[in-house]
């Protein structure tokens, strides 16, 4: 199933032109081509989201956040962490999904000489100028003072959409950002749905 956002489709199905990071979702996926292809793009239509709010975002950082928005756009498998959203741009959002200590580990490592000045992504910026610049009153910080641990960074940046683990890619008890070929995440989210957590 699909996740009622802003931009993902009513039903899951094969999208065969996934743009680069988002391609291995091309089997099953909740996005289309063209929010695959915005994912990719600074301030992008989906959400107007400027990663260089505290100077530019390096490479390395920001290919993990593609992978987050590739994951959020276009993952069929969310179904036991949707809940509903109090918020005017979704009526759904993900609640605490298990994400693999991997990829929290490898996104917070790829991250921690950038700079930001926010804990919580999702709200507080000033949109006066139409995208998210640091409040007023906000520095910019080096990330390891803004997130002291991965555990910190993975389950405030966006929310709570994620929960920390322990659990390994190969363990089949956590969502996996980073994979190739047939997606993992599927067992994963059958194993939660019958395991209610
Ligand atoms: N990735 C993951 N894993 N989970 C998510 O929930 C997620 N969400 C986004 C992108 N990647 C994600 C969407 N990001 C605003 C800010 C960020 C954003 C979407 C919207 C925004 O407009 N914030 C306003 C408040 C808007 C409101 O709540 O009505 C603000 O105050 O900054």
């Amino acid at each position: 199933m699909c996740m009622d956002g802003k931009h993902h489709k009513t039903e899951p199905g094969p999208e065969g032109d996934l743009y680069s990071q988002c391609s291995p979702w091309s089997d099953n996926a909740c996005c289309t081509a063209n929010t695959s292809t915005a994912a990719h793009n600074d301030n992008s239509y989906l959400y107007n989201f400027n990663w260089n709010h505290c100077g530019v975002m390096s490479e390395q950082c920001k290919k993990h956040f593609i992978q987050d928005t590739c994951f959020y756009e276009c993952s069929p498998h969310l179904g036991p962490w949707i809940q509903e959203a109090d918020e005017s741009w979704r009526r759904e959002r993900i609640l605490d999904v298990p994400l693999c200590m991997e990829d929290c580990h490898s996104w917070w490592e790829d991250c921690k000489n950038d700079l930001t000045c926010k804990t919580n992504w999702h709200k507080g910026w000033d949109w006066t100028s139409g995208t998210n610049k640091c409040p007023e009153g906000s520095k910019c910080r080096k990330w390891t003072d803004v997130f002291p641990t991965p555990k910190s960074m993975c389950e405030q940046i966006w929310s709570n959409s994620y929960i920390y683990t322990i659990h390994s890619n190969t363990s089949g008890r956590c969502m996996q950002l980073w994979f190739t070929g047939p997606n993992p995440n599927k067992k994963v989210a059958e194993y939660y749905l019958n395991n209610a957590q």
